[in-house]
């Protein structure tokens, strides 16, 4: 009897830390989220799966936190941050293509953002880095997308220390680097890393911590052109430079997320936050040393290579279950539901997302709720899509940025190639099994009829949902019509 009373107590006890913890009681403060990308790494260009690489910190968070092994992304920046803000497919939305800096094009502006529900939750809200969802007018630009503050570039990429960007005949240059709406001409000559980790730092010191932060932190690095400050590169001496120089375009962000831990630290905000760090898409394999093993294929393409991605998740309090590989299936659309849980925040009964709440995969270790996914589609080629250890390509997997002999002239070996050639025969239908070969070195889609039947289905179907916005280049956009610089509104 006293057993059982002693049980009832415990057990009252323990429900009462439960919801405590869990059901956003006053004692229990909403996390702060950090999202943090870098972008184009390859799956291997971390030091705990490359030991070459210098990341500690990056490694320590992987070691603390969970690192999710199956983590699909889209082949491209722009799709991958589409999927991620809005919990929904990018080919559903006509996000399915990267914008050109002057594209007339901009994320719909009838779609939610992740950041807009998580401003509307109480949340200050801070985007830095990349944006690339389009700038033409200013309703495309983050602080009128959810954003309190943004600091960075609008557009895909450009010189790390000038700031500046080309337009799509070469024929003009512009800076392209906002402090909120104000164009920042004082940043020229400073490493974008450099700025957007001391921003990152200089906002959780003067974070109010009365309310729960949420960062959008979209670093440059480690994206083409593969330039970093030379200390970095000495850090690996001996190395070819070029290699070198790309380890240390990783060793940088490296370090800034090793000063935005220590500011949480020191702020009392680190064991209430939960950091996400992940790429947005694979690597470009014309960086020297970059490599996505042990998985076929590089940014672009739908191969595991381009689509699967370094992330990992760690948070002292919000995450039970942490030090391991989970390897259920996760993407990229599951970030929004998933935040949204973390945050304590139903989504709208209204809010149709193709994202799955991943919230018990993520906080005790659960079987992932997803068992299959559309990597991307197209209307004629690179479309994929995975059921369980199925894998089903339709048409070409990815454009050819380079040939195998220019990679060979760029000193590539063939332990750079993730284990294979990167390319392709123009196969119509290709079926892996990726359990027993996740480096797609085997079409099995003769062998299996039935399996191709199914999937092609699902490809079918999703392809009835495929549209694209219009990606039209307008003159307008060039920067001789905005005193040389890149600026919204010219739709
Ligand atoms: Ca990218």
């Amino acid at each position: 009897m006293l057993r059982y009373a002693l049980f009832l107590l415990i057990s009252a006890v323990l429900y009462g830390y439960y919801n405590l913890y869990h059901t956003g009681s006053t004692a229990w403060k909403k996390p702060h989220v950090l999202f943090i990308t870098a972008d184009d790494l390859g799956y291997s260009d971390v030091g705990f799966r490359n030991k070459e690489i210098i990341s500690p910190n990056i490694d320590g968070l992987a070691q603390e936190g969970v690192i999710l092994s199956a983590s699909y992304l889209q082949p491209f920046c722009t799709p991958s941050r589409a999927a991620i803000l809005t919990g929904k497919y990018p080919y559903k939305i006509g996000m399915q293509l990267p914008f050109a800096i002057d594209h007339k094009a901009c994320l719909p502006l009838n779609e939610t953002l992740l950041s807009q529900r998580l401003k509307k939750a109480g949340y200050k809200t801070h985007a830095l880095g990349k944006w690339h969802l389009g700038f033409c007018n200013w309703d495309c630009t983050p602080t009128r997308r959810g954003f309190d503050t943004f600091y960075g570039m609008y557009a895909a990429y450009g010189d790390k220390l000038l700031h500046i960007n080309y337009n799509s005949d070469d024929s003009e240059e512009g800076l392209d680097f906002r402090d909120n709406d104000r164009l920042a001409t004082e940043v020229t000559g400073q490493y974008s890393t450099d700025l957007y980790g001391k921003r990152a730092v200089s906002l959780i010191e003067h974070h109010n911590t009365e309310y729960p932060l949420f960062m959008w932190l979209a670093f440059q690095n480690v994206h083409s052109p593969v330039t970093v400050p030379d200390e970095y590169i000495q850090m690996y001496p001996g190395m070819d430079r070029d290699k070198a120089s790309y380890y240390g375009t990783v060793t940088i962000v490296d370090e800034y997320m090793g000063k935005i831990i220590a500011a949480l630290k020191k702020r009392d905000m680190y064991d209430n936050s939960l950091i996400i760090f992940t790429s947005d898409n694979g690597a470009t394999l014309y960086s020297i040393g970059a490599s996505n093993a042990p998985f076929r294929g590089e940014k672009s393409t739908v191969w595991e290579g381009g689509t699967r991605g370094v992330t990992l998740i760690a948070g002292t309090k919000a995450i039970k279950k942490k030090g391991y590989t989970h390897d259920g299936l996760f993407h990229a659309i599951d970030w929004t539901p998933t935040i949204m849980h973390f945050a304590q925040q139903s989504l709208d009964s209204d809010t149709m997302l193709d994202g799955v709440d991943q919230y018990d995969m993520i906080y005790k270790g659960d079987n992932s709720k997803r068992t299959e996914f559309i990597y991307q589609v197209m209307p004629d080629h690179k479309t994929a899509v995975r059921v369980g250890k199925y894998k089903l390509v339709m048409g070409l997997p990815g454009q050819k940025f380079h040939s195998v002999e220019t990679a060979k002239e760029r000193g590539f070996t063939k332990t750079m190639l993730p284990t294979h050639d990167i390319y392709t025969t123009d196969s119509n239908i290709m079926l892996f099994n990726l359990e027993d070969d996740p480096g797609e070195t085997t079409d099995i889609s003769e062998r299996h009829p039935d399996i191709v039947k199914k999937l092609k289905a699902k490809v079918e179907a999703a392809r009835a949902d495929y549209k694209q916005i219009d990606l039209k280049i307008d003159p307008l956009a060039a920067p001789s019509h905005f005193d040389g610089s890149w600026s919204p509104g010219w739709c």
